[in-house]
Order: structure tokens, then C-alpha cells, then sequence
């Protein structure tokens, strides 16, 4: 009981100190444009700016997993968007995208 009070608190500590920065770089939404959108296979390839996130120094284009199917039908080839990209199992997975307005 007493260990475990311990590590709750130790865990809400960290959580405090160290959360704010970890969810403004996971919500982040970067700049993009949709180049081409594959609905069967779930993929929308996305050129993008630098992405410090995941050592991108340069803008590049590449493929990444639609998170959510809708996606797919949400946008298409040409569409100025803002994603937010994460790594989810080694693949590169988009987890939310919105017209750029
Ligand atoms: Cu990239």
C-alpha cells in the first residue's frame, strides 16, 4: 500500500513536471499538402515541412497509414491540410488532419 502510494505519487510528480511539453509536441499540427490519397489501402501521402519530431531536417513527401478510414474520404490529392504525424508501431501514422484554412 504504502509503495504504491509512493509510485502514484512519484507517476502524478513526473506527469506534472514533464507532461506540457510532451502533449504540445504530439498535438502539433503540421502544415501539408495531400499529393495522393489511397482509400483501399489507408494511405495519404502527405508533403511536409521539417519535422523536428522525427529528425526531418527538410520538407519531404511520403506515404503515411490514415489512422482513421474516414480520413481517406476527408481529403484529397491537392488539398492544403494540418496533420499531426505520429510513429505507432514503426509505421508513420497520421492521428488527425484538417483542411488548412
Ligand atoms: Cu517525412
Amino acid at each position: 500500500m504504502k509503495i504504491r502510494t509512493l509510485f502514484a505519487a512519484g507517476a502524478l510528480a513526473l506527469g506534472t513536471l514533464g507532461s506540457f511539453p510532451a502533449i504540445a509536441q504530439t498535438d502539433e499540427l503540421i502544415a501539408g499538402q495531400v499529393t495522393k490519397v489511397d482509400e483501399s489501402a489507408g494511405k495519404i501521402t502527405i508533403k511536409h515541412g521539417p519535422l523536428k519530431k522525427f529528425d526531418m531536417d527538410d520538407g519531404m513527401t511520403m506515404v503515411f497509414r490514415a489512422g482513421d478510414p474516414a480520413m481517406t474520404k476527408a481529403v484529397k490529392a491537392g488539398d492544403k491540410i494540418r496533420f499531426v504525424p505520429e510513429r505507432i508501431n514503426g509505421q508513420f501514422t497520421v492521428t488527425k488532419i484538417e483542411k488548412a484554412k
